[in-house]
């Protein structure tokens, strides 16, 4: 991507545009800053110089023809009409992703999914650091790739978190792919599935023989993905044989096969310290990435062993008169939260569930509430969905709708929990209304328990 004399836009100053604004400015090009919130001018940018103007507050992305280059941040969506008529005009659509990627000289490793990206990339990152195999890790999990991008060599490996935000109408693909299990996610963003699942097919669409993509053998929305591009397939299952090359757990072990040949075993399943059927399938993701990335099979079960998991994501945060509190305020779809109530069959669950919407189906999870919930809580707008379709699937249990806070909620499930079961804040749903973000949300519930 030539970007001498060009006139550059970022549309958006949040994290993302905020480190390519950084590397633009060092690189000696300048550029205008486009965002719909006025309040992002006070944020602090020390190479302001590099900024020929600020478009901020309602008519931020009008004139976008005015640019040959438009950085979009991944919170706003390709198709915004203004964007169309920019590109009629002659202006490329561009992001940070899709700058880091046509830049990037070391190898990159994409992962997508609905859930676990994050989780799964981690892990990869453990069983490389295990084999002494030098990474770096970035993307939607928080660390844009640009901060890095002028540091890598070309014997170097990226590993990206990548959501549909990032991959939609990003125009190429890394060299390798990890596709999780695609659900439906981001309805307020994305206007239908198929929009949702097209922009995850970017991971792999644009590979050539070179490239290879891994995906979830029992989800056949990954599978079908992984068949569109031109890179070699494999697949991985946390529970059954795959066919073909890949990764899955049998009788106990982790199971790897490569090239056609014999399967063998790699590792232990107890050594994945994560709780839940859904980690140990996120698991043989990265086993199968780090085994063909050149990870001795003697690193894997020392870097699952290291790992305990990411904040937010089924973290243990205490104990107190024999009752587990668990976070998983990262569990913002209903798929998430079933895979969270399934990850404790040996011990009553008590589920705090609900928030913003995101115009998710509930069915599943009522089902889920009524097969692994001794109770449910309710917050947050959602609330009354998720409470109708657990009793629709035949929830007979207690449940405490519409606490108004995270300590009303967690109150209400201390009452109705005893000595040996799982108080676990696992929302299903998006955390605003109640919360900026899933992580303040994470907080609030860690707080209240802390006063339990
Ligand atoms: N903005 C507008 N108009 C709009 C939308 C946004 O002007 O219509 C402006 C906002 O005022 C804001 C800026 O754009 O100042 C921020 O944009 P953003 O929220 O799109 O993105 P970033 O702050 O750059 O953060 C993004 C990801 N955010 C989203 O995808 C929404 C972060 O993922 C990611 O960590 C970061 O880039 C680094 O890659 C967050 C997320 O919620 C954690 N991701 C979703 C998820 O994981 O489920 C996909």
């Amino acid at each position: 991507m030539d970007l001498e004399g060009k006139r550059l836009a970022l549309l958006g100053f949040g994290v993302e545009n905020r480190a390519l604004g950084a590397w633009l400015a060092e690189h000696g090009l300048s550029f205008t800053l486009c965002d719909g919130d006025p309040a992002v001018r006070t944020r602090e940018a020390p190479w302001d110089d590099a900024v020929d103007e600020w478009r901020l507050g309602d008519s931020a992305m009008t004139g976008l023809e005015d640019f040959d280059i438009l950085f979009r941040s991944p919170g706003i969506p390709p198709w915004r009409p203004e964007l169309a008529t920019a590109q009629q005009s002659g202006a490329r659509l561009s992001s940070g992703i899709d700058l880091f990627l046509s830049r990037c000289p070391a190898s990159v490793v994409g992962v997508t999914g609905t859930k676990g990206k994050g989780t799964t990339a981690s892990l990869l990152m453990a069983i490389l650091a295990a084999a002494d195999i030098p990474a770096r890790l970035g993307g939607n999990i928080g660390t844009p790739p640009v901060t890095f991008l002028d540091e890598l060599r070309t014997e170097d490996l990226v590993v990206l978190e990548l959501s549909s935000f990032q991959l939609q109408d990003l125009g190429r693909s890394p060299q390798g792919a990890i596709v999780l299990p695609v659900a439906t996610d981001h309805l307020d963003h994305h206007r239908t599935r198929s929009e949702y699942v097209e922009a995850k097919r970017e991971i792999c669409r644009h590979q050539d023989a070179e490239g290879w993509v891994l995906a979830a053998a029992g989800c056949s929305t990954a599978m079908e993905l992984a068949g569109g591009g031109g890179g070699r397939q494999l697949s991985f299952d946390g529970a059954f044989p795959v066919v073909g090359d890949g990764c899955w757990v049998e009788r106990g072990q982790i199971w790897w096969r490569d090239g056609g040949g014999a399967a063998r075993a790699v590792a232990s399943a107890a050594d994945v310290r994560i709780r839940g059927d859904h980690n140990l399938g996120n698991a043989c993701a990265a086993v199968a990435v780090a085994l063909l990335v050149g990870a001795s099979a003697r690193a894997v079960p020392v870097g699952l062993q290291a790992f305990a998991g990411l904040p937010h994501r089924l973290e243990e945060v205490g104990e107190r008169a024999g009752v587990l509190y668990v976070n998983d305020s990262l569990g913002t779809t209903p798929e998430a939260a079933a895979a969270g109530l399934r990850a404790w069959t040996d011990r009553r669950v008590i589920l705090i569930a609900g928030g913003s919407s995101k115009g998710a189906d509930f069915t599943l999870l009522g089902e889920a509430i009524t097969a692994h919930a001794a109770a449910l809580v309710t917050i947050g707008q959602e609330g009354p969905r998720i409470a109708q379709a657990a009793r629709a699937a035949g929830f007979t249990g207690p449940v405490d709708e519409d606490c108004a806070t995270m300590a009303a909620a967690v109150r209400a499930a201390v009452a109705r929990a005893t000595s040996g079961d799982v108080v676990l804040m696992s929302p299903a749903c998006a955390s605003f209304g109640m919360f900026a973000s899933y992580a303040e949300r994470g907080e609030a519930f860690r707080r209240a328990v802390a006063i339990t």
